[in-house]
This record gives C-alpha cells, sequence and structure tokens, in this order.
C-alpha cells in the first residue's frame, strides 16, 4: 500500500456509505441535513424549504424544490466515518444514483407515515431486494403520523418485501403529536428533545400491552434466525439484552430482515437513534465489496461522471479494497489511466485528499474512459464484473430544434456530456426525419435537461412531439416507361427503362429483378435504374417511406452517346414514382406493443387510457413478481404513446410505468390517413 494511506484517511476504519432512497418529498434531503448537524458536521441546520440544505444545491433541484440528481455527503460519529448518497426520488430522476446504490453499505428507506402512500416506496423496495442491498425504514414526518396508523403502515409494506420488516420502535402521542417512542428492543421509552439526544422516559401505561404485543412479534421475527432465541422464547425466558442487539445488528447487515424505525428529520426526533443504528448496523465495507465482484486490491466504483460542477468532469465512485491515492494507475477497459486529483464532496463544496481510505466516496479527476457503472482496478486487482444494473424505461421523447442555427455544434457536444453523465438519457439524430431526437424517462425528466443545455452550455432549443415513422406501401400492379431524354448543344441526356411494380408482403421490404435481355439497356447502367427506384422509394407519393414493392425492369433502350448512370437513374426515378402514383399507395402506421406494469385496482383505468389512443387490449394479468399489481398489454400506434406516460401516472400516484416496443407496420385508412397525409404535404419539402 505504501504512501497511499496518506493524511486524513490514515489509521481511521473504513468508510461506511449510506443510501438515502425513498418517495419524492418524503424527507431525504432533509435527513441528511439533520445527520449532518446532529453529528456535528454543520454548524447549523439548513432546509430545503428555505434553499439552504447542504444537498439540493443545483439551480434545477433548487428551482424545483427536490433533487434532480445524487447528493453526496460525510460526516462523522463517534470516530466512525459516514457517506451518504441521496437518490433522488421522483421517477424521472431514479436511474441517477441506481449504480451507487448497487456498491452501498446500507440503504435508508424514507418513507412517509401515512399508509395511503406506502405504496410508493414499492418500487425501491423491489429493487434493494434485486440488488441483496442490506436496508432499514425510516419513517419520517413522524410528527403527524395519524393515530394507530403504524400498525396499518407496516401491513401495507410487509407484501412489499421479501425479507419481514421488522419495528422496532412504536410512537408515543401528546395530543395529536408524536412526542417520542418506545424502543421494542431496549424496552425503553424515549421523548425527543430537537437538538439532542431523545430524554429517556416512562414507558407510558396505556403502552404496556401494546408494547408486549409488538415486542413479542419483534423477538419472534429474531428468532426465526436464531436457533437459541427461538429455544429462550419457547421457554418463556426473557432473553437478554444483548443478544436481541446482537441479532438485529447481524440480521439487517445480513439482509434478513429489515428494521423499521420512527423519527422526525425536521424537528429533529429520533436522528441520534438513527446515528446510533448506523453506527451499530451498517455492515462493514468487506460485504460491498464481496458483492461488486472485488476480490483483492484496490478498485473504485464509478457511480457517476459529472459535469456539471465547478471542478470540471469528475468521476464519482466508491473506494472497494484497499485504498486509493492520487496518481495511482488505475485499469480502465485494458488501459491504463492514471487518476488526477482526488475529493471529497460535501454538497456542492469539494476539499481535495492525497489519498482516499477503504469504502470512501470520491470524486476522481481525469480518467477519461471512466464510465457509469464501471469497476476501476488499480494494477494487480482481482476482481469480478460486477451486477449490471436494469435502469427505467425510457418513456418519453421530444424532437429538440437549437434557436440558434449557430448553435447546432454546440448542441452535439453539450448532448454527449449530458448523455455520458445521466445513463436514463439517450439522444440521436433520426435519419429519416432529420430530427435530434431525446429519450428519457418521463416529461419531467425531459424538461430538466432542455434546461440544463440552456444553463450550463447556452444552447437554447425549441421541443416538439417526434414525428411518426410512417412508411407507405401500394395495393396493385403497375406497368410504367420512364424516359429522360435532353438535347441541349452538344452532349445530350437519354435513358429509358420499363418497369413492373407489384406489392410484397409485409415485412419482405424491397426486391429488384433485372430481366433486360438482348441489351435493351447496357449492363453497366442497370445499377443506375435500380439507384434511380430507390430514390423514389424514400419518399412516396403520400409522403413516406415506400416499403414491401417489388420491382421488375422489363425492357428499355439507350442512346450510343447521350446515355449516362445519371440519365438511367433519373429515367428510373420517373418510371418508379409514376408507378407507385398509379398502384393505389396507402398509409402505414408503426404499431408498437406496450407493457404496463400498475398497481392493483389502476389496470382497468390504464385499459380505457388505452383504448382512447386507439389501443387494442391483449391481455390483462397479475404482475409475474410484484404481488397486488397488474400488468396490462395492447398493441397500441406509435403516434399514440406521446404523452402516455403522463396519462397512466396521473391515474396511479406516479407507480405505473410501461414498456413500449416495435410491432409491426398497419394499414392506416379514413380520416387520421387523411390528416397525416395532408400535414406532410404541408411540410417544406
Ligand atoms: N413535517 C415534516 N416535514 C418534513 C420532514 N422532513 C422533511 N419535511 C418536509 O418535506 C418536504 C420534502 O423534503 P425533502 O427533504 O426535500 O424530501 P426528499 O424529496 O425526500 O429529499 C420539505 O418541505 C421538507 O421541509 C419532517 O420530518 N417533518
Ligand atoms: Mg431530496
Amino acid at each position: 500500500m505504501g504512501n497511499n494511506q496518506a493524511g486524513a484517511t490514515a489509521g481511521r476504519a473504513a468508510t461506511r456509505v449510506v443510501a438515502l432512497v425513498g418517495p419524492a418529498g418524503t424527507g431525504k434531503t432533509s435527513l441528511a441535513e439533520a445527520l449532518l448537524f446532529s453529528s456535528g458536521a454543520t454548524s447549523r441546520q439548513g432546509s430545503v424549504e428555505a434553499g439552504s440544505s447542504v444537498g439540493d444545491a443545483s439551480p434545477e433541484a433548487r428551482a424545483r424544490g427536490g433533487s434532480t440528481e445524487i447528493n453526496l455527503m460525510h460526516f462523522d460519529y463517534m470516530g466512525d466515518h459516514f457517506a451518504l448518497v441521496e437518490l433522488p426520488g421522483g421517477t424521472g430522476f431514479a436511474a441517477d444514483g441506481l449504480a451507487a446504490l448497487q456498491s452501498a453499505d446500507l440503504a435508508l428507506v424514507v418513507i412517509d407515515p401515512a399508509p395511503e402512500r406506502a405504496m410508493l416506496a414499492e418500487p425501491v423496495l423491489r429493487r434493494l431486494d434485486d440488488l441483496g442491498v442490506p436496508h432499514a425504514i425510516f419513517v419520517n414526518k413522524i410528527e403527524h403520523a395519524r393515530a394507530g396508523t403504524i400498525h396499518s403502515l407496516i401491513s401495507e409494506l410487509q407484501p412489499m418485501s421479501r425479507e419481514p420488516l421488522a419495528l422496532r420502535q412504536i410512537p408515543i402521542r401528546e395530543g395529536d403529536q408524536v412526542t417520542g417512542y418506545v424502543d421494542l428492543a431496549l424496552e425503553r421509552a424515549y421523548r425527543y428533545r430537537p437538538g439532542k439526544e431523545s430524554e429517556r422516559v416512562e414507558i407510558p401505561g396505556e403502552l404496556a400491552a401494546l408494547e408486549k404485543e409488538d415486542r413479542t412479534h419483534l423477538l419472534e421475527t429474531l428468532a426465526d434466525f436464531d436457533d437459541a432465541l427461538m429455544e429462550a422464547l419457547l421457554m418463556d425466558e426473557v432473553p437478554d439484552r444483548a443478544t436481541v442487539m446482537a441479532d438485529l445488528a447481524a440480521d439487517t447487515a445480513g439482509n434478513k430482515v429489515v428494521p423499521v424505525i420512527l423519527g422526525s428529520a425536521l424537528s429533529d426526533g429520533g436522528v441520534h437513534r438513527l446515528l446510533k443504528l448506523l453506527r451499530h448496523e451498517a455492515p462493514s465495507p468487506s460485504a460491498a465489496a464481496e458483492r461488486m465482484g472485488v476480490r483483492g486490491g484496490g478498485a473504485l466504483h464509478v457511480f457517476k461522471i459529472a459535469n456539471g460542477g465547478a471542478m470540471g468532469r469528475l468521476v464519482l465512485g466508491r473506494v472497494l479494497g484497499e485504498a486509493i491515492a492520487e496518481g495511482d494507475e488505475l485499469v480502465v477497459e485494458g488501459n491504463s489511466e492514471r487518476s488526477g486529483s482526488l475529493f471529497f464532496v460535501q454538497g456542492e463544496k469539494t476539499a481535495k485528499q492525497a489519498a482516499a481510505a477503504p469504502g470512501d466516496v470520491v470524486a476522481v479527476a481525469k480518467v477519461e474512459g471512466a464510465r457509469t457503472g464501471m469497476m476501476l482496478g488499480r494494477k494487480g486487482a482481482a476482481l469480478a464484473a460486477p451486477p449490471e444494473v436494469t435502469y427505467p424505461a425510457r418513456n418519453a421523447a421530444i424532437a429538440i430544434t437549437t434557436r440558434d442555427r449557430k448553435d447546432d455544434v454546440k448542441l452535439s457536444t453539450a448532448l454527449h456530456r449530458l448523455c455520458e453523465e445521466d445513463p436514463a438519457l439517450e439522444w440521436h439524430q433520426d435519419d429519416a426525419s432529420h430530427e435530434t431526437i431525446l429519450r428519457g424517462i418521463n416529461d419531467e425528466h425531459l424538461a430538466v435537461v432542455v434546461g440544463r443545455l440552456q444553463r450550463r452550455y447556452g444552447v437554447a432549443v425549441d421541443s416538439h412531439a417526434p414525428r411518426t415513422a410512417y412508411r407507405e406501401s401500394i395495393r396493385k400492379n403497375a406497368s410504367v416507361r420512364g424516359r429522360h431524354k435532353k438535347q441541349s448543344g452538344g452532349h445530350g441526356q437519354y435513358g429509358d427503362c420499363v418497369i413492373e411494380l407489384r406489392p410484397l408482403e409485409r415485412g419482405e421490404g424491397f426486391a429488384f429483378e433485372d430481366k433486360i435481355t438482348g441489351g435493351a439497356i447496357p449492363r453497366q447502367y442497370i445499377p443506375a435504374v435500380e439507384a434511380g427506384i430507390r430514390d423514389a422509394m424514400e419518399r412516396g407519393p403520400l409522403g413516406f417511406p415506400v416499403v414491401d414493392v417489388a420491382v421488375t425492369l422489363v425492357d428499355g433502350s439507350f442512346h450510343a452517346v447521350d446515355s449516362s448512370e445519371l440519365a438511367f437513374r433519373i429515367a428510373g426515378r420517373m418510371a418508379m414514382a409514376d408507378a407507385l402514383a398509379q398502384a393505389a399507395p396507402y398509409l402505414l402506421e408503426p404499431i408498437v406493443r406496450v407493457t404496463v406494469d400498475t398497481p392493483g385496482g389502476t389496470a382497468s383505468k390504464a385499459g380505457s387510457v388505452l383504448s382512447a389512443r386507439r389501443g387494442q387490449i391483449l391481455g390483462l394479468s397479475p404482475h409475474p413478481e410484484w404481488e397486488r399489481w397488474e400488468r396490462v398489454e395492447a398493441l397500441l400506434p406509435e403516434s399514440a404513446v406521446h404523452g402516455l406516460d403522463a396519462e397512466l401516472r396521473s391515474l396511479s400516484q406516479g407507480l405505473a410505468s410501461f414498456t413500449a416496443e416495435f410491432d409491426h407496420l398497419a394499414e392506416l385508412g379514413g380520416k387520421h390517413a387523411e390528416e397525416v397525409v395532408k400535414a406532410r404535404a404541408a411540410e417544406a419539402h
């Protein structure tokens, strides 16, 4: 390791990474603020409302009043070092930080106490189970919890979790406020004291019976993983406190149970208790290293590329295995790259470090080849590929155009940077429509991206719905001669061909057959005729690319001096344009197969939304994995996908999501077709 263990990181215990996850608005940024303040990392507690929190410092997050990207923070508590990674809760930003979540030691799922909003936590609870990341639930805003709702909250949550939930605390109420809690493991009651540790009080008499019952339930949950405890419970013995605490810590770290604790980020309830839980129950980074395939040596798990800060491009990642120092050689896809400066990140502030200790979250300069999700090893590290992250589907697309054409070059550089730092964003130039298409998770996501283009890169764009990839084909056969003849001064032009056009089956594309005999058209000009035919197919009589047709070249004539490739190409194009117009052209529209996953009870509404968009429902079934969820499958015109995401989410508290895949081209007739053709004709050629 040599001089890697330099400076501030020398000798301290490995850093543990806690990911703050959960639905938008449950108080993750506020809780991070409370943790920083309670641990002494900050001297005053900022607030999201006042725009003074350490997290959410980016202009986008401040403007929205909610996180749009991960927030990185760190603090010390009783000699232990912790790094916090807050993941944005909004669906549109959920991709940012999924890689960070993967290599975290413990995830804290921050939720709202209202049972009717429990369902919002389901996607993240499912994902944690898939990733195998140990986690606990923090029920925030507890001061506003309605009386008697904590048990219904647990019954709502339990079906969403593979592991049993272990309720660790029950609330103590005074009037309509929650003012403290009974700790079921310690059998002690506490009253919240803002800014300080809670004060120990007597267990209120009216809670005694409930306390007994809930404690028994907690112990039984733990006993499922501890035979000695099970024995003790069966013998009616009182298990000693140390056993219970040790079981809780081991079962949480081992991802066997999910403890549930209560608190309030704003009024500082239960925050010290939470710090203690993190201290005792967050597993050591060796488990994450193992899960991430780090078998030996030092490695950096890259979880984000950030281009937006004052430092320029930074590679954000977690050190697993041994320490990493500035200037270390890191292997990036087989190439060795020297790491630049290392920084610790506290919100928008960065502090330079000589080295990063095992477990640390660091920002690294340089390492140009690094990409989100990569595991970079120091020379000699033994690494297995980390598990793949599945990102949310991109359900929204817009076409964008620069307000000032001079910005076009800047636009592609900016989009390249934005896509590098956001795995959920994709852009491409559509060949057929010449549009710049941006695809992202939902409208909100794309709106933030468009804002960033303007603010960060100075590129103002307009956006509109992307064009639908209509096609056209023909119903009838046609036989046509195309002749191009021009006599102008010396050298003229002469090309002449006769073609027969007929429809093909759907999906067969294009076929060209040459049946010229006796040299009616010299060999060397035949490819030019075919090229002319293909030219005409780029934009058929209805205005769209032509598919599923066959052309046979049957006859023609040539001129010894005036014929040329160009002349035959023009002749081929003229013949094909005429033939298509005579062959009863009709419009084809792309149909996608849509699979909607939606919470139980909302599937029939989702079905109506699809029907109203000319969808054909194929079926409704229970979700294959998620209890209480349903799946609707339908065929839908691609032109009706724009805006579907927003509509589905509005009927499902934001939870429904869908995937869409091209299925087939279908004939489009009647009024719809007329409108499409008219709109196309009105566009400039
Ligand atoms: N009453 C109450 N409000 C809270 C608490 N924690 C956060 N909030 C408020 O909830 C809103 C969302 O908080 P924020 O931390 O941005 O949530 P995030 O989206 O999960 O990061 C803000 O208006 C906070 O002031 C709490 O413990 N009690
Ligand atoms: Mg937040």
